[in-house]
């Protein structure tokens, strides 16, 4: 499977281009909405926020609410078009640090840094979240769910109960506006943005995505490109602002022996291969285990600041402050229900490489054949052998 998309922050719409769903699919377009609809929430919000109301026309690739098999196209209008549509704007000549300004400007050769902003723009996230909101009912059919929330802005830090269950955090994060599922940690976060906003500054934080009822062996060990752990975080990385991202507590395992971080085998009363912690976020050896994937991923504040920066006037070569752009103080809430989509991608497009099949059936019966993590499925020799290679 692959997705491309298309369009520009202040552009007539996004569109994007979904190719390798199979076909049967059902679609429910509302459901769609509402996940778009989840990612403008979010306290900390720029103005954008009131004029933007997604909503996904689809135009090609589902027909009576089915997939076809064909690529499926969506577009997403941009609302906001409307009032910029045809008419002058002053040059932009002083780039942003942190944004695409400067370093999208000497890439291309463009004659103004509005050019990289426009495409450079987190807007085109809502096209993400459109084809990851696709793959997440693709996802449903076989009991896979895919949740966020939120565990940090700027220095407050949700502390949340190891005990507390994967369904609680993601219902705890849909009634939030900040996506925190601890709410003092939620309330001390919301004054913290509120202090930001008056002090025209902006703040990041960090999220978690979670993926349940993955089966095991998904992605492989055999090659560095099929590991799906690094898959996951590359798709994630690729979210704007995002700088760093971890698959379960690995910053913390850094720095721990490995007596305690590696999850250790049990099999239980049903012969099932199961763990008593899940350290490892999902994955050992690039592969799914069976455990919940988890993970985590750190967001720089944005980068537009309504507090001057210190800059350079491209045209004069002088020293120059930045000036005002309309942006988003804190956009955290947001990255995650994006992090969730491109999940709900990768992982989509994992199982089926593993299980193939142009129809919805097909995969249904690949999937019930899976192995899993059971005795019954593990079917060792148990005899010496000869550790040959036939290489003279
Ligand atoms: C963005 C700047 C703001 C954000 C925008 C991303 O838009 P504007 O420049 O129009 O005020 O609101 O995000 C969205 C519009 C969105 O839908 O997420 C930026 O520069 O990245």
């Amino acid at each position: 499977m692959r997705f491309l998309t298309a369009g520009e922050s202040h552009g007539p719409s996004l569109t994007a281009i979904l190719e390798g769903m199979p076909a049967g699919l059902s679609i429910d377009r509302d459901k769609l909405n509402l996940h778009l609809a989840r990612r403008q929430k979010g306290y900390g919000s720029g103005g954008r926020m009131r004029i933007e109301k997604d909503a996904i026309q689809i135009t090609g690739g589902v027909m009576n609410s089915k997939t076809t098999g064909g690529p499926i196209s969506l577009i997403i209008p941009n609302i906001d078009y409307g009032s910029w549509h045809d008419r002058d704007i002053p040059p932009m000549t002083i780039p942003r640090p942190g944004h695409a300004d400067l370093t999208g400007t000497i890439k291309y050769g463009y004659s103004d840094l509005r050019l990289s902003l426009e495409r450079a723009s987190a807007r085109e996230t809502a096209a993400r979240v459109a084809v990851g909101a696709l793959c997440s009912q693709f996802l449903e059919l076989f009991c896979i769910k895919i949740g966020c929330y939120v565990v940090r802005i700027g220095d407050i830090e949700a502390s949340i109960p190891e005990e507390m269950p994967y369904a609680q955090r993601f219902q705890g994060a849909e009634l939030d506006e900040l996506r925190c599922p601890v709410p003092e940690a939620a309330e001390a976060m919301r004054i913290l943005i509120g202090e930001i906003m008056q002090q025209k500054d902006t703040l990041g934080g960090i999220f978690e995505v979670v993926a349940l009822g993955i089966p095991p062996g998904l992605g492989s060990h055999v090659h560095w490109d099929r590991r799906l752990d690094s898959l996951l975080m590359w798709s994630v990385g690729s979210i704007h602002a995002i700088k760093g991202v971890e698959i379960g507590p690995a910053f913390e395992n850094a720095s721990k022996p490995g007596s305690e971080v590696h999850d250790e085998i049990f099999v239980d009363a049903e012969e099932n291969l199961v763990r008593r912690s899940n350290n490892a976020g999902g994955f050992e050896g690039g592969i799914t285990t069976g455990q919940p994937i988890v993970i985590r991923a750190a967001m720089k504040p944005i980068s537009t600041v309504l507090n001057p920066r210190r800059s350079v006037e491209l045209v004069t070569g002088e020293a120059a402050e930045t000036v005002y752009e309309r942006s988003d103080f804190c956009a955290v809430p947001r990255a995650a229900v994006v992090g969730e989509a491109m999940v709900a991608f990768t992982l989509t497009n994992s199982l089926l490489e593993k299980t193939g099949g142009d129809s919805i059936d097909e995969v249904g019966e690949r999937v019930a054949r899976l192995r899993r993590a059971n005795l019954q499925d593990i079917d060792l020799d148990n005899t010496t052998w000869r550790f040959g290679f036939d290489s003279e």
